[in-house]
């Protein structure tokens, strides 16, 4: 038998739709998060795809979600909408405000949507993608669990706090990257725990701050590193302190503080911000966007790729043939109907 089930992405989604459903949870927040795990199982982006079923149930099983909350979007100011997710997941939060931020961010060249109380699983590259294609460059930002050392330390403060900015072209794909602060996402880690692989030299070490290679140990007992030492580490703690306190929301160690024990979803706030560029410069866009373009011809003229072009070929690449899962996680995910 092949350790892997292969399924069209109508399959990935139907199977998301069926474990949510049968949590019970509200069917308009079934809808958001299966659209947003069925993109990241079709660009390959496996630790933010289907296997985030396992988080989003643990949460549920543990009482942590309010399933049939609807979240409420406010009008802060000109320049301000919060979406208040009253502890559900964060999709449907970010589907309830993102019109009114595109409105904002038209209308005075920049606006913020703060959302808050949310159960948050999920990458951030679609929300950024969905800002682009208003014409909006963005930045995303949210805190998660503490499990990440600061550079110099051994315990974890930080979430692996994922970053995300987009910035919208006239031809083809936005620019756009996504990444943890940490060395490398949680959920990563745990894929290599889950095929018993080793891990990389600097992602983690151990509970005696030294280096790890375990992915159980570090998961369990040890801690995460930061990506690029103390700059990865005040990036963190500008998320922190953006997407946390600025927002009324929790940091990454009092998200685990109330949530008890990793493995869940975190629950915390988050901060998208969208610019208009009509407002920002006072020249002809397409002098702007001519310039923006050499920039990026100069990236990839020399042979380096731009981040998203894997996840843009993989996604091609999905919808003309499918994806495949690994048999072990499909097998878990059915179970979670158990
Ligand atoms: P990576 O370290 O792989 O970094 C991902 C980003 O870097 C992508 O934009 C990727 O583009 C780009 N990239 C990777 N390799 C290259 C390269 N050689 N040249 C140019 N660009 C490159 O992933 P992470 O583990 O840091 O993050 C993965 C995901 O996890 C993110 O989507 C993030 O949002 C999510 N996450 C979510 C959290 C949450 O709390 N909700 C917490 C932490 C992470 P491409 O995709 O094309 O490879
Ligand atoms: O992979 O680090 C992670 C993560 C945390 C919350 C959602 N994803």
């Amino acid at each position: 038998m092949s350790n892997t089930v292969h399924l069209s992405l109508d399959e990935v989604s139907a199977l998301a739709l069926r474990v949510l459903r049968h949590h019970g949870i509200i069917e308009a927040q079934v809808q958001a998060m299966a659209r947003v795990m069925t993109a990241g199982e079709r660009d390959q982006c496996h630790s933010h795809g289907l296997f985030r079923l396992l988080m989003c149930v643990q949460s549920l099983r543990q009482g942590k979600v309010v399933r049939d909350a609807l979240p409420v979007a406010q009008h802060r100011s000109a320049a301000v909408v919060a979406v208040n997710a009253h502890c559900n997941f964060s999709p449907l939060a970010f589907e309830v405000g993102s019109a009114l931020l595109i409105e904002k961010a038209h209308h005075t060249g920049i606006a913020a949507l703060v959302i808050n109380n949310c159960l948050h699983f999920s990458a951030l590259w679609p929300e950024v993608e969905q800002l682009t294609q208003a014409g909006l460059c963005a930045l995303i930002m949210t805190p998660s669990h503490a499990c990440v050392a600061p550079a110099g330390g051994k315990l974890p403060v930080f979430g692996t706090n994922p970053i995300a900015f987009g910035w919208p072209r006239a031809n083809g794909h936005p620019y756009v990257f996504d990444f943890a602060t940490s060395a490398i996402a949680r959920g990563e880690i745990d894929l290599y725990r889950r095929s018993g692989r080793t891990l990389p030299e600097g992602w983690g070490i151990d509970e005696n701050g030294a280096p790890c290679t375990d992915a159980a140990t570090v998961l369990q007992r040890g801690a995460m590193l930061t990506f690029g030492g103390y700059k990865g580490s005040a990036l963190a703690t500008m998320i922190e302190l953006l997407a946390g306190p600025l927002l009324g929301d929790l940091t990454s160690t009092e998200s685990l503080a109330l949530d008890g024990r990793p493995g869940g979803a975190p629950r915390h706030g988050e901060l998208i911000v969208a610019f208009d560029p009509r407002f920002f410069s006072g020249r002809d866009p397409a002098t702007d966007q001519a310039s923006a373009e050499q920039l990026l011809q100069a990236i990839r003229g020399q042979g380096a790729r731009l981040p998203s072009e894997r996840r843009y070929a993989a996604r091609a690449h999905s919808i003309a043939h499918g994806v495949d899962i690994a048999r072990a996680l499909h097998d878990d995910i059915l179970a979670l109907m158990d």
